[in-house]
């Protein structure tokens, strides 16, 4: 472990794990898992800076496990484990928040969209979600961190505190790079693909859920919004078609630009066919996996138990380092 580098990424247990946080992140997670030591968390304490119902988000906190690992992430090889079993993530934020401008958080484009989605409830949670964000990352010294394009402010937040912190108090963090797939960064909406594929969207058709039935996969791509003119091309103004090369390249490992070329001259009925089929090929093991493994839920515990363990001795000699740091007494 001493020698490989350092991965963190997290999904927050809200709505469904959409095909967009598959392409966009845990694929990746998955393939970056040989040649880094990874780290992959429920970050379950992101999760109530929109209100929660308790029960189902501890049922929804195994289920994203359970999914994590039925995507291929390999408990053997990487540490899986519940945010809020770490306490270090809590209280390195306490000290990055008050490392971090009020400016800074205002900025954030994420802030604004949940806020005006949440009118009733923009709690300092929210606000400062980002500065958790960054704890995550700076407690396991985190040289990469595999996500989505939506989240490339946050971690240029991460970063800037981070070499911030360094600068104050002589080297203490690894700063991180991103680790953003050059297709699929941005799965769109199957119902609006101007907007991200979203897992808190309401409406169910805008995106696939891992565990939706091959029919039901198959239903809401053939009912995917595209354009009128009828030519299958992947050029600026065809979302909808973009969209379906982005998640058809994505799946067979093509760049959209060449995955177009297997359709030239054909309708749009055959390019939603294929990528239902595509969709429906690599989720199939998945959902086999995953009923396997949620049919054993003393396995799951056992899992994110060892990983909390192994988590928080790496957190806490960084959280200790950073005390040190700011003048807190020592033990
Ligand atoms: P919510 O809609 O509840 O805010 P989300 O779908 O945006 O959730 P997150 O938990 O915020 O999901 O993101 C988990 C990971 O999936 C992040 O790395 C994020 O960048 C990535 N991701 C989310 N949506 C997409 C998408 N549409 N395309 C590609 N990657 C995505
Ligand atoms: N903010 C991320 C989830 C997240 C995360 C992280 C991702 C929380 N902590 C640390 C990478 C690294 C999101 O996708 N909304």
């Amino acid at each position: 472990m001493q020698n490989k580098k350092m991965i963190f990424s997290g999904v927050q247990p809200t709505g469904c794990v959409t095909l967009g946080n598959y392409i966009g992140a845990l694929k990746n997670w998955v393939k970056l898992q040989k040649e880094y030591q990874c780290i992959y968390s429920v970050v379950d304490m992101h999760s109530i800076t929109v209100r929660q119902n308790p029960d189902e988000l501890r049922e929804r906190c195994r289920q994203f496990l359970a999914l994590y690992i039925a995507c291929g992430i390999d408990p053997k090889e990487s540490i899986l484990f519940f945010q809020s079993h770490v306490s270090a993530h809590a209280e390195l934020s306490w000290i990055l928040n008050c490392h971090t401008y009020i400016g800074e958080l205002s900025r954030m484009t994420q802030f604004k969209d949940k806020s005006a989605k949440h009118e009733d409830n923009i709690n300092a949670g929210l606000f400062t979600y980002p500065v958790l964000m960054a704890s995550d990352i700076l407690l396991y010294q985190t040289d990469l961190v595999p996500v989505g394009v939506d989240q490339k402010q946050h971690l240029e937040l991460a970063r800037d505190i981070a070499i911030r912190f360094n600068h104050l108090y002589g080297d203490t963090f690894t700063v991180p790079e991103g680790y953003i797939p050059p297709v699929g960064a941005r799965v769109m909406s199957l119902q609006d693909p101007t907007s991200k594929m979203s897992k808190s969207d309401p409406n169910p058709n805008g995106y696939i859920w891992l565990l939706d039935a091959p029919e039901v996969i198959t239903k809401k791509i053939k009912r995917a919004v595209t354009d009128s003119d009828g030519e299958i091309a992947y050029r600026e103004g065809k979302d909808g078609i973009n969209n379906l090369l982005s998640i058809y390249g994505a799946i067979v490992g093509k760049k959209p630009e060449e995955a177009v070329l297997e359709f030239e001259g054909q309708g749009y009925g055959i390019l939603k066919t294929r990528v239902a089929e595509a969709v429906c090929e690599e989720l199939r093991p998945i959902q086999e996996k995953y009923k396997e493994i949620s049919a054993d839920p003393s396995f799951l515990d056992s899992i994110s138990k060892n990983g909390a363990e192994k988590a928080a001795e790496i957190a806490e000699k960084t959280l200790r380092l950073v005390q040190d740091k700011v003048g807190f007494m020592p033990r």
